[in-house]
């Protein structure tokens, strides 16, 4: 299995609730290492143009509203298999279906404020690590 990258937010409901530690955690003793790391308070403009692809969805100016609530961790994640290894830890998107273990499973408030982002392939995830992150910022 290859080595690959993904991308994770930790949201603001989880930095509110100072759970940046505890979240970190499950995703490295699920086999990922954080390769790259900052705590940002996302812009407007940056909460609308990554979530864009959300921009029909009803409860898109919501979520916007949600993700410039509180400040963010924007990470990059490395690992064998690191998208789909990442989204299995995270748990389903509703916390109420997420399987016991995971993190929104354990932490997540509702289907909105579900604690953690992940990227959901590849190629997403290069776009969003490119998203946050210049190269030099990662270091693996
Ligand atoms: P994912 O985060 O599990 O990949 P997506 O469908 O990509 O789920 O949705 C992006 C984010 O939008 C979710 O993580 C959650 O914060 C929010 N979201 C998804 N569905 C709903 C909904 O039905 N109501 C409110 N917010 C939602
Ligand atoms: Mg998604």
């Amino acid at each position: 299995m290859a080595v690959t990258r993904t991308f994770s937010i930790i949201k603001p409901d989880a930095t509110r609730r100072n759970l940046t530690g505890a979240v970190t955690q499950m995703l490295e003793e699920s086999g990922l290492r954080v390769v790259a790391s900052k705590r940002i308070r996302m812009s407007r403009e940056q909460a609308e143009g990554f979530y864009a692809v959300h921009k029909e969805r009803p409860f898109y100016g919501e979520l916007c509203d949600f993700m410039t609530s509180g400040p963010v961790v924007v990470q990059v994640l490395e690992g064998e298999d690191a998208v789909r290894r990442n989204r299995d830890i995270m748990g389903a998107t509703n916390p109420a279906d997420a399987a016991e273990g995971t993190i929104r499973k354990s932490f997540a408030e509702s289907i909105e404020a579900n604690s953690v982002h992940g990227s959901d392939s590849d190629e997403n995830a290069a776009n969003e690590i490119a998203f946050f992150f210049a190269k030099d910022e990662i270091v693996g």
